[in-house]
């Protein structure tokens, strides 16, 4: 199950205590070491939310006591954080929002607390007994509630079995569950074609919109695409129909969903010959959308259809 909204807790560490210790020259206690801070980078992996199935508290190390001898204490390990490109995290006390658009980002999200000072620099203090050390001072400690929102430039759509989770796996480094029967994809599943991302969602069939299957409340997923990949099965028996259902259950989810630009995929061209598919593209000419022939055991036709998505300009 892809999760795409779960509540966490970040602390940072808490900075080790200072020392208070007395060597021959009188006070000698060290500093304690700075609490680790804690860091979010941004993956790829739209499945990384899934890391908090269990675990929902991610900390840093404290930074450890300072020793005798002036010696300092270590300071605490950081904690990188990988969150998917898209998600949105809002803190949950300043109500401030976080947007991850970027591969690239790397953010201080909590910072460890410094290390409290030992007895050893307040020798010359004259308020302070000489045993006095401070105790370090805790870490930022957040609560923030992250929504994966979908990004997906270009979404596969189609009937069940069509073959879109197969051509998602050929496309991405995704790896989508592929059957031999209708309604394999239960969840959206998503992959990223150098930096590109495209759904795959269930599949639609007629009446999905009233409900019927499972497709319909996927399709949000796809809200924001600037591309729908439709893909018809070549050996389909009536390839019109096949068109026209999935065109009218978009329509009837949202008017917005089906004015969007698509482009048609002819898939498993294998199952037939030449002549035979020529003929099926042909009955599909008429919807005035770009056609690509794919097969998934052709993988010169897989090349040309990343070519395709990946020359795209919106
Ligand atoms: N011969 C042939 N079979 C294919 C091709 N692509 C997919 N298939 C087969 O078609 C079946 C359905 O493929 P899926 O990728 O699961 O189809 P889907 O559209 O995701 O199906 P749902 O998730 O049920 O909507 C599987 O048995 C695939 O192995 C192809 O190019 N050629
Ligand atoms: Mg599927």
């Amino acid at each position: 199950m892809l999760i795409d909204e779960v509540e966490i807790t970040i602390k940072a560490g808490h900075g080790g205590p200072g020392m208070s210790s007395f060597g021959g020259h009188g006070p000698d206690g060290g500093n304690g070491g700075k609490g680790g801070d804690v860091y979010i980078s941004v993956t790829s992996d739209l499945r990384a939310l899934n890391q908090f199935s269990a675990e929902k508290n991610i900390s840093a190390e404290n930074g450890k006591a300072g020793g005798k001898n002036r010696a300092d204490g270590k300071n605490g390990r950081d904690t990188e954080l990988e969150l998917p490109l898209g998600s949105v995290l809002a803190d949950k006390a300043s109500r401030e929002e976080i947007e991850l658009t970027d591969l690239q980002t790397k953010i201080l999200i909590c910072k460890g607390g410094l290390g409290g000072k030992g007895n050893w620099e307040f020798k010359s203090g004259k308020k302070r007994s000489p045993t006095y050390a401070q105790p370090g001072l805790t870490g930022e400690n957040k609560k923030f509630n992250i929504v994966l929102k979908y990004l997906a430039d270009f979404g596969l759509i189609g009937l069940p079995n069509a073959g879109k989770s197969s051509l998602l796996n050929q496309l991405t480094n995704a790896r989508a569950e592929v059957g031999a029967y209708p309604f394999t994809t239960l969840e959206a599943n998503l992959g990223v074609l150098e930096g590109k991302i495209i759904a795959d969602i269930p599949g639609l069939i007629a009446g999905a919109s009233a409900g019927k299957g499972l497709g319909i409340k996927f399709l949000k997923h796809i809200e924001k695409v600037k591309l729908l990949l439709h893909c018809i099965a070549a050996d389909s028996e009536n390839i019109e129909n096949d068109y026209h259902t999935i065109n009218k259950e978009l329509a009837s989810f949202s008017p917005d969903l089906a004015s969007k630009p698509q482009a048609i995929l002819l898939t498993k061209t294998d199952l037939l010959n030449p002549e035979q598919t020529a003929s099926q593209k042909k009955l599909l000419e008429q919807f005035n959308h770009p056609i690509h022939e794919v097969s998934i055991y052709m993988p010169e036709s897989i090349k040309l259809l990343k070519k395709y998505i990946l020359e795209r300009e919106f």
